[in-house]
Parts: C-alpha cells; structure tokens; sequence
C-alpha cells in the first residue's frame, strides 16, 4: 500500500536510522515496487537560457546575478526537435524541455506546444519545465500531448522564503494543482546542500509524499554552487546525507521514479551507485543539465556497464487505431 498520511516525525525518523538500516529497507522498497537494475533515462534542453526575473538563490539563471552566463532567446521549433532526435538516438527515452521563466506567455506557449507536438511524434516521453502555469495553460500543454510537467518545491516550506522571495510555496503549490487537474503526470523535487538543515529535508519530502497522489519523477538535486549565485559558498553536503535523501524519497514514493538529477558532475561512480542501492532509478542522461555540465556519456554508458544497470525500455511506438 502506498501511504500519504506519513507524519513530520515519521520521516525524520526514517533519516535517523543507522545508514545501513535505511540503504536496507530503500532498497526492500525498491524491489517490491520497482524493476530492479533499470534506470529511466531523460535528456535536458534548455529552450530558453538566462535573463529570468525570478531571485532563486540557486539558480545562474536569475537575472540579478552576475553569472557571466550565455542568455538565449526561445530557441526555433526545428533546432529542439534536432536535439530530442539526437538524444532518442542516444538512448534516452523521455525529452524534458527547460525554460527561465517565471511564468510562459501565450507567444512563447504557442511555439512551446510545437515543439511539444514535434517532439511527442519522434516516440519519445515529453517534459516541459516552463515556471508558473495557470489552469488554462496546463490543459493547452496537456492537448499538446505534454506528459510531465516539472515544477519543484526545492526546500522545506521553512526555508524555501531563504532562497526565493519572488514566488511563494502555495505558488509553487497552486501550479501543481494545475498540473494534475489537467491530467500531465508530475516531475516534482528539490535541492539539498543549499544550507538547510536535516528537518528540512525531512519536511520538503514530508511535503511530497503527503500530496494526495504523489509526483511520479522525484528529482533529487544535489546543489550546484555556481559563482555568482548567492548560494556559490554554501557548504558541501556530507555525501551519505544525499544518499540518505534518496533512500527516504525512495521509501515514503515508493512507486515513483526517483531521479538522481543536478550533482552528479561532482559525485564519484562508487557516490552515484550508493544512489542506486538507496532506489534512485533515474537520471538526467547528456553532457549538459539546462547550463551547467553533466557527466559525458560515454562516462555514463561506462558506468551503467559496470553495474549492470540497463535504460529502460522506451514505450511501444503508438499503432494507429484500425477500422
Ligand atoms: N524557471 C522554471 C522554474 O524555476 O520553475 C524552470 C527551470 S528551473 C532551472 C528548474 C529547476 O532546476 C529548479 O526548480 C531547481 O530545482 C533546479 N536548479 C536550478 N539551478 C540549480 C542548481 N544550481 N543546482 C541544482 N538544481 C538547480
Ligand atoms: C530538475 O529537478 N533538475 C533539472 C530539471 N529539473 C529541470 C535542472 C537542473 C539545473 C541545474 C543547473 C543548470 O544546469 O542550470
Ligand atoms: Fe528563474 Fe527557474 Fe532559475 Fe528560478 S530556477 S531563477 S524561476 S530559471
């Protein structure tokens, strides 16, 4: 049975385990509710880079850092689709699509839904990430044949007014709403290592799985400190506190995929397989996240190799319906 009624408590507890204890029972939840040994593979573009108004604290993209960053405008329908077939051809199955935005606006909607067409036809899963979303733009996504819409928490309640001031959590909250009334499966995740403390990671998975269906991707970012950004000195994070974040995400979602996402430049392979005993079944696959560096492929493949993890399979192309 899958639980949203997990207390605050509950969850914190889940963290204090012995380490092994909770690698243990990750990894027993992991194989009552998921394939062992495949990893879900999704590829990031960014369709429109920088000169966002937003103030993450995290983010290179925010206008109102010095990031010495490259801004690009939304990028042509054409050049997207070459990217989405260029990654399908390279073994990912799902083409997540990022946008510094604070919200689209109808213009860029339009061309954004293009794309969305575009990319759905070459067979692979689609994914936007565009900022706020109303209503009614969640269902033209929707129509357009999007499948995930990601949109993260990023921190506890608590500390999330730490890290952005220009959008609330109920915000954050609303636009998720928005995405499952309008029947898109949610990306939905956050950030650890940005200074927060042990109990808001408890609470921003609490949040989470807590949600009356929970988000089906879970990323798990780890910070990447870019300089620039407000939070380019925060502090490292002790490595065994993000596996345990995947371990706890793991265990509380059972049933959803738990993406090992932003970090992984920075973590070792022994790091990263830690990850996939704690149940992370995902990953950002390509040498670029939205504008800061990931692992290279073929470091990638290598590594998948070696562990004996296979992608998943990509779904059946769809057969026309016939009389
Ligand atoms: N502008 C949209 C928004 O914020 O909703 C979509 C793009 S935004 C870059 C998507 C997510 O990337 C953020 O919510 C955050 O979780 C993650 N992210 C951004 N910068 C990051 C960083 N430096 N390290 C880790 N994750 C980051
Ligand atoms: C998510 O949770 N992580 C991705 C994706 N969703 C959009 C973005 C990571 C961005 C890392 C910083 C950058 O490359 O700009
Ligand atoms: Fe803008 Fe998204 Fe970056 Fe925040 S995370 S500054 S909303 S691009």
């Amino acid at each position: 049975m899958t639980r949203h009624d997990w207390t605050l408590a509950e969850v914190e507890a889940l963290f204090a385990q012995p380490f092994m204890d909770l690698l243990f029972a990750a990894q027993q939840a992991h194989r009552r509710h998921q394939a062992p040994n495949t990893v879900q593979v999704s590829t990031l573009l960014s369709i429109k880079t920088g000169s966002c108004p937003e103030d993450c604290a995290y983010c290179p993209q925010s206008v109102r850092y010095d990031t010495g960053l490259e801004t690009d405008e939304l990028l042509e329908v054409e050049a997207v689709v070459e990217r989405a077939a260029a990654a399908k051809r390279a073994g990912a199955t799902r083409f997540c699509m990022g946008a510094a935005y604070r919200s689209p606006k109808p213009k860029d909607l339009r061309k954004v839904v293009e794309m969305i067409e575009q990319v759905k036809s070459l067979g692979l899963e689609t994914c936007a990430t565009l900022g706020m979303l109303s209503a009614a733009q969640a269902r033209e996504l929707k129509t357009a044949g999007l499948d995930y819409y990601n949109h993260n928490i990023d921190t506890s309640p608590e500390y999330y007014e730490k890290v952005i001031s220009t959008r609330s959590f109920e915000d954050r909250l609303d636009t998720l709403q928005a995405v499952r009334d309008a029947g898109m499966h949610v990306c939905c995740g956050g950030i650890v290592g940005m200074g927060e403390t042990p109990r808001d990671r408890a609470a921003m998975l609490h949040t989470l799985a807590t949600l009356p269906v929970h988000p089906e991707s879970v990323p798990i970012n780890q910070l990447v400190r870019v300089p620039g950004t407000p939070l380019a000195q925060a502090e490292a994070l002790d490595p065994f506190d993000f596996v345990r974040t995947i371990a706890v995400a793991r265990i509380l979602m059972p049933r959803s995929h738990v993406r090992l996402s932003a970090g992984r430049g920075d973590m070792s392979d022994e790091l990263q397989a830690l990850c996939f005993l704690a149940g992370a079944n995902s990953i950002f696959y390509g040498e670029k996240l939205l504008t800061t560096g990931n692992p290279d492929c073929a470091h990638d493949r290598r590594l998948f190799a070696r562990l004996n993890l296979v992608a998943q399979a990509p779904a059946p192309e769809p057969v026309a319906a016939t009389a």
